[in-house]
């Protein structure tokens, strides 16, 4: 993968709620073209896996029992500087603390209910992506 990607998921409050649509036209608008995308129901175990760098963590069971309690849609994104103009689309993890006009700050609900998910680093986005992506998928 080029450095000019990430990845994200739409997460089961946005989409239950029926925000994808106006989420995905955020993300358009911004400037990010949509590589690959889909609509899945993670398992607990799966989510698990995704989040693995959090098992010590005391949210650690709720993250999962959340990320796994409906359909997430994931996608894989490119732009310029794709990982970090993202993270700043999305804001702080924590919508108390993220900025106006941030997804983040229209959709989430709590710091667990936060409505989207965005790489951290490049190294990441790719692992990420592979984790839901098969290569034929990312185009
Ligand atoms: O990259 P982010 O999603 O912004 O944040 P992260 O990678 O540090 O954490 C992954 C997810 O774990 C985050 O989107 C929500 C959840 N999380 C992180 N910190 C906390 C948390 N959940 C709770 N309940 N409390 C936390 O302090």
């Amino acid at each position: 993968m080029t450095t000019n990607r990430t990845f994200t998921m739409i997460k089961p409050d946005a989409v239950a709620e029926g925000h994808s649509g106006a989420i995905i036209k955020i993300i358009e608008e911004a400037g990010f073209r949509i590589v690959a995308i889909k609509k899945v129901h993670l398992t607990k175990e799966r989510a698990g896996q995704f989040y693995a760098v959090h098992q010590e963590r005391p949210f650690y069971d709720g993250l999962t029992t959340y990320m796994s309690s409906g359909p997430i849609i994931p996608m894989i994104l490119e732009k310029d500087n794709a990982v970090a103009d993202f993270r700043k689309l999305i804001g702080a993890t924590n919508p108390a603390q993220a900025e106006e006009g941030t997804i983040r700050k229209q959709f989430a609900k709590s710091v667990e209910s936060n409505a989207i998910h965005g790489s951290d680093s490049d190294e990441n986005a790719k692992i990420e992506s592979d984790f839901f992506f098969a290569g034929l998928e990312q185009f």
